[in-house]
């Protein structure tokens, strides 16, 4: 994305830098200045809001429930919010980040419009020099990246784009201005959690609307509310609980385990429980059905088939239910999107499905999308081509540890890190929602994050210390454990799954998260630091 900021020549020291003004970075300012550190955020977008701010496209919203997609440290922010629908709006995720950014009167100490070119350390002044692309340079003690997980988007490189006469759109850099798609003849490329938000709604008002599969995906049913004012303060009264329940729940959300495997109860009542959950919608069908689904391969595949069984049910024409039915990888090998009417969205007569699996997009002409010999032509094309996740917004800029060593060239074999926090060679950088976390709901595992990062920072300046870097034992440690535990689950046997650096050629194939849970992945944090920083350098 293009950043339109001013020329900046500032030289400016600061008691820590953080990147990005998302959910992440905002959290981590306001806990640093309660410690009373001095701060700078750098931000490439001229306001606030990280994904929720670059991702406008139509249909945008949560896929958590908005009520622990929050922050929880404020008790009297909770009282002042009121989400108004089950799965936010992206407008609505964005006013409520625009509403904290005020309320705790963050934008004084961010730098909008600026985009961060590279982050340097050097070892004898045991500081951090961070410049930007607009010419400014800032020295700190502390770089902390918050430049997320999702955030520097994929779009394949397909010839002949230059020639397309028509208008196309990056759905993860979406303008904002309103994209008019009335009366359109609209091709969407993609399948994946946006894609499914996106369709439904472009169908709306596009004249005909084209959507490219290369991979199905398993996807659950939403099933939105508008939430209503009892319903508001019930939350309210239970978020202690909420949270509570939140902080333990493997993938961050205020879901307790269902209690039960599935080769406990006969077919019958297997059927009637995942029933249940479906129509609960949400994640809820994967969390409060089975607790074995994504480890017992059994399992697995009743659900998926009960999954596909629905598909069959929505969809009117046998082909494109067929076509629509995942069935060469297990439900959750590749991260199952929410949809609001997805699949009956392909019971409309102006949406048709292409499969491009088989016989793959070959390039853009001036009209179209041609695949093979065949040319399907278009006004606008929306590319839902995903992200290149987890590595790709730190990788692109220049983080230079000790001995010039670059992130890049040290994770070309897929990410390295301690508890995905600290790297070792690049002490005092602590990265928030950085690879090799968790993989859950981000809001509770950013704010594990930065209260442990501000404990670290704490307990380095009580002590009259001046340097954390995590140990390359600890690393290969980390590395080991995050293997070991997702080659024990089904998230390994995915097709092209982002969670491995599969979606973007090239790229290489490593597990861009713990999944070991994130309330495990507290504990393993909290040991840490109760262990006078095990698996890091302390001096
Ligand atoms: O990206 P994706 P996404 N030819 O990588 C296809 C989060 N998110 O932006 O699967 C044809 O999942 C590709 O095909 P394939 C969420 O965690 C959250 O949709 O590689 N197709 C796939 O269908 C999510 O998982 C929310 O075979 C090509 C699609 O493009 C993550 O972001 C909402 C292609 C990319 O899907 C990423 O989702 C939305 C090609 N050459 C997203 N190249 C909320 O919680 C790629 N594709 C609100």
């Amino acid at each position: 994305q293009a950043v339109q900021g001013k020329k900046d020549s500032r030289n400016e020291e600061f008691d820590a830098v953080v990147v990005g003004a998302g959910i992440g970075g905002m959290r981590m300012l306001h806990e640093l200045r309660q410690l009373g550190l001095s701060v700078k955020v750098i931000e490439a977008a001229p306001e606030v809001g990280g994904t929720w701010f670059w991702n406008r496209y139509p249909g945008a919203r949560t896929d958590s429930e908005s009520w622990v997609y929050a922050y929880s440290f404020s008790k009297e922010l909770q009282d002042e919010w009121d989400w108004s629908e089950r799965f936010a709006t992206q407008p609505e995720a964005l006013a409520y980040l625009k509403y904290v950014a005020g309320r705790f009167d963050m934008r004084k100490d961010i730098l909008f419009n600026t985009r961060v070119d590279s982050a340097i350390y050097d070892e004898q002044s045991n500081e951090w020099t961070i410049t930007t692309e607009q010419g400014g340079t800032y020295t700190c003690k502390y770089f902390i990246p918050a430049s997320g997980l999702l955030s520097l988007p994929y779009k394949p490189d397909f010839k002949g784009l230059d020639n397309f006469q028509g208008e196309w759109y990056v759905t993860g850099n979406w303008p904002e201005e309103k994209v008019d798609l009335t009366g359109k003849r609209v091709a969407v490329i993609g399948t994946g959690a946006t894609a499914v938000q996106v369709i439904p709604i472009v169908a709306l008002t596009a004249e005909q609307l084209t959507v490219f599969q290369r991979t199905p995906n398993y996807v659950m049913p939403g099933r939105n509310y508008v939430l209503t004012e009892d319903e508001r303060q019930s939350i309210r009264a239970n978020l202690d609980t909420i949270w509570a329940m939140a902080r333990q729940h493997f993938f961050g959300f205020a879901m307790a385990p269902a209690g039960r495997v599935m080769s406990d109860y006969p077919p019958e009542e297997q059927q009637k429980i995942l029933e249940g959950g479906w129509e609960a919608g949400g994640f809820r069908f994967i969390f409060e059905t089975f607790d074995d689904l994504l480890v017992n391969d059994e399992s697995n595949a009743i659900a998926s088939e009960f999954v596909r069984n629905k598909i069959r049910a929505i969809v009117n024409d046998p082909a494109t239910a067929e076509m629509l039915c995942p069935k060469d990888y297990p439900l959750a090998g590749k991260r199952p999107p929410l949809g609001h009417f997805y699949y009956e969205t392909f019971n409309r007569d102006n949406v048709s499905l292409v499969d491009v699996n088989n016989n793959p997009i070959t390039a853009i002409s001036e009209n179209g999308v041609r695949v093979g010999n065949d040319e399907y032509e278009a006004d606008v094309i929306i590319f839902a081509t995903g992200f290149d996740a987890g590595t790709g917004a730190l990788t692109h800029m220049n983080v230079q540890g000790r001995g010039g060593v670059t992130l890049k060239e040290k994770w070309e074999h897929g990410p390295r890190t301690h508890l995905g926090i600290g790297v070792d060679a690049f002490p005092n950088m602590f990265m928030i929602s950085g690879p090799q976390t968790p993989f859950a709901n981000i809001p509770v595992v950013i704010e594990g994050a930065v209260e442990w990062i501000g404990q670290a920072i704490k307990s380095l300046r009580d002590n009259g210390l001046d340097r954390i870097e995590a140990t390359p034992e600890a690393t290969e440690a980390w590395n080991d454990h995050i293997a070991q535990i997702v080659n024990a689950t089904v998230l390994s046997k995915g097709k092209r799954s982002w969670f491995f650096g599969d979606n973007v050629p090239g790229k290489a194939h490593a597990s861009l998260f713990y999944f070991g849970g994130a309330g495990e992945y507290r504990k393993e944090c909290l040991a840490s630091a109760e262990n006078n920083y095990d698996g890091f350098v302390v001096d």
